[in-house]
């Protein structure tokens, strides 16, 4: 794909072109040329993202009808009902880059695409949800702010939007930790146990170490990304700890230190063996939460054919008009 200047000019202007515009922090848009391999960079990237939108509402699910007021309730379901939102919005965006969404769809199924890791953990009791809201949302928001000076227009604005949205996320899961904390011996506790449960996973959403990124040498050459996956783990980090501590809460890393000299914690080692089994489909709930896609998926086929039908009737109406 490309617009009419690709056509014109030769392979490597465009590209000593699109390398300058890029160096220079100047937004692609959807009808300029890009090279194949920016393209593709995006378009895995992107529906890896709205996948983990949409996949992320099932662990949250599972609390709406267990929910301990009307209120907690509300809440969640408006936070679900966003994370759904922001998987169409990022869809849409990717669809700009020529892909369809039955084909993301199709390789999310057939296990091509990832989500994120963080979905294969299952939410067990209700501290779960302020520790997804509170650690899971914070580190998203930590990085999906810096992919708002991305370097791909609809990407970026995209990201504008679902970064508001993700700050109430966050400030939600807080409150809940917050209260469990201010409650009895029983729901510290739970929180206690779901912030050990939920820490390291939520380290690892970040990515591989810097040495360990393969993708990362393209995204900073065309500054897909502003950030290493380092960088935005320990800022997640240092802003993370003091709000655990705050609330009592104990950060389950026992090599967790204050660096004075840096100005910033030094944590203990990942456990990457864990990450690549659950990014590599054999996490606690991988296989729940395909399966369930797939059959949520299939049972909805008949509203996607009645739409299009609709459609389509739409158009031959207008144009047995003309
Ligand atoms: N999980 O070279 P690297 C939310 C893969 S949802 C799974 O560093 P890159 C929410 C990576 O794909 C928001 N896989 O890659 C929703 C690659 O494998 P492939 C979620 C991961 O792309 C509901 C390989 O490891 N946020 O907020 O330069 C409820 C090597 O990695 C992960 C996003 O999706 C992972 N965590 O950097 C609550 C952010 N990390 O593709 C909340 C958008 C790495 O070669 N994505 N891999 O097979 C990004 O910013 C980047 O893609 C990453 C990875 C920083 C994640």
């Amino acid at each position: 794909m490309g617009n009419d200047q690709s056509t014109m000019v030769a392979p490597d202007e465009l590209l000593a072109r699109f390398d300058a515009r890029t160096a220079a922090g100047d937004a692609i848009e959807a009808k300029d040329w890009m090279p194949d391999a920016y393209r593709k960079h995006l378009v895995r990237q992107m529906s890896q993202h709205a996948h983990s939108e949409v996949i992320g509402m099932q662990p949250e699910g599972n609390w709406v009808t267990r929910a301990p007021s009307l209120r907690a309730k509300q809440i969640l379901l408006a936070k679900i009902q966003d994370e759904g939102g922001h998987g169409l919005y990022l869809y849409s965006a990717a669809e700009t880059l020529g892909i369809s969404r039955d084909e993301m769809i199709h390789q999310l199924h057939s296990g091509k695409a990832k989500y994120s890791n963080i979905f294969n953990y299952p939410t067990l009791n209700w501290a779960d949800i302020g520790a997804i809201g509170w650690l899971v949302d914070g580190a998203a928001i930590v990085n999906q702010v810096s992919l708002q000076r991305t370097s791909y227009g609809p990407y970026s604005r995209a990201m504008v939007r679902i970064c508001k949205e993700e700050s109430f996320h966050q400030r939600q899961g807080y409150e809940i930790m917050t209260y469990m904390m201010r409650g009895t011996a029983e729901q510290r506790e739970m929180a206690q146990d779901a912030m050990n449960r939920w820490w390291w996973p939520s380290l690892m959403m970040f990515g591989p170490h810097d040495g360990d990124s393969p993708h990362s040498a393209d995204a900073f050459k065309w500054k897909i990304k502003r950030h290493t996956n380092d960088e935005l783990r320990q800022k997640f980090i240092d802003k993370t700890v003091p709000q655990a501590e705050l609330i009592g809460l104990k950060v389950p890393d026992a090599d967790l230190k204050w660096n004075e000299e840096k100005q910033s914690y030094t944590y203990g080692k990942i456990n990457w063996d864990e990450f690549h089994r659950v990014i590599n489909g054999n996490g606690p709930c991988n296989k729940q939460r395909m399966e369930h896609h797939i059959k949520v998926h299939n049972d909805g086929a008949w509203v996607r054919e009645a739409a299009t039908a609709y459609k389509n009737k739409q158009n031959a109406q207008k144009t047995n008009l003309n």
